[in-house]
């Protein structure tokens, strides 16, 4: 094969190295695991299409918010969950509440910028379930 065919072909495979085996619109995968009281994620993520993997190790339910805010998430009067409607126009993506040993799919696509996960059952912000995400 000649050399520049060869580079194309090595190109078209790396184009697709993100596809899932669902298809073309699938986007990276990104896995995200959650237990009580933790969000595990990569840091840094590539702008795009993302599909979010979100498995719950439990024990308890968790639900998962993606919000575009870099810094300290504001309370509710309650102290022990988060304001979505404070935070409602940069919320990017929710998960309702999945049981323990679930896995969830969340498509997203996100412009660079600081992201934050995080779950707002009660308490469980406050007790550690958020992570930031650096999208470039
Ligand atoms: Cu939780």
């Amino acid at each position: 094969m000649p050399l520049r065919l060869l580079v194309l072909a090595s190109l078209a495979l790396l184009a697709c190295s993100g596809c899932g085996s669902g298809g073309h619109e699938a986007g990276a995968v990104v896995r995200v695991t959650e237990r009580d009281f933790r969000i595990s994620a990569p840091r840094h993520v590539r702008s795009g299409d993302l599909l979010l993997s979100v498995r719950n190790r439990g024990p308890d339910a968790h639900e998962l918010i993606v919000v575009r805010e870099g810094s300290r998430l504001p309370l509710r009067r309650d102290g022990s969950t988060v304001s979505e409607e404070r935070l409602e126009p940069v919320i990017v993506g929710t998960l309702e509440p999945g049981q323990p040993g679930s896995s969830r799919k969340l498509r997203l696509h996100l412009a660079p910028g600081h992201y934050q996960l995080f779950c707002n059952m009660s308490g469980h912000y406050l007790g550690g379930m958020h992570t930031k995400l650096v999208v470039g």
